[in-house]
């Protein structure tokens, strides 16, 4: 299940470079292009969703979601703590229409504003 106008649909196929830092034969985690943060990095499962409440089978949501764990090891901030955002929709600003996780840390975040990432 690939779009072929999806930019993270080629990169998750490797078509389109990227840093990544972690891929299994359900997702692909790769450094985001303009981080927010020290680590900012970006998880997309290989088939395409356009959003978090696009239908995501059970096992896909959950294979998503165990990278996290993952990449917060990978990245070295399992300890000191990072956000997890997915942003869904206009309002949300979501900018690229294939369901990502966005893991931001390695610096102290802001605890007003949940919207808003940076530190
Ligand atoms: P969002 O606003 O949640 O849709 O975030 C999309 C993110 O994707 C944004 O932080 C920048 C990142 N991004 C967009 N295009 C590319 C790309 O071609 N490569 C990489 N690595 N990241 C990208």
């Amino acid at each position: 299940m690939q779009r072929d106008d999806c930019i993270f649909c080629k990169i998750a196929a490797g078509e389109i470079p990227s840093t990544k830092v972690y891929e299994d034969d359900a997702v692909v985690a790769f450094e985001d292009l303009s981080p927010m943060m020290p680590v900012h990095t970006l998880i997309v499962p290989r088939n395409h969703y356009d959003n978090i409440a696009d239908g995501i089978p059970v096992e896909e949501m959950g294979r998503l979601f165990e990278a996290v764990g993952k990449v917060a090891d990978l990245k070295g901030v399992r300890e000191s703590g990072f956000r997890v955002v997915v942003n869904t929709g206009d309002d949300a600003c979501q900018s690229v229409h294939h369901v990502h996780v966005h893991v931001l840390g390695g610096a102290q975040m802001n605890d007003g504003d949940p919207s808003l990432p940076q530190a």
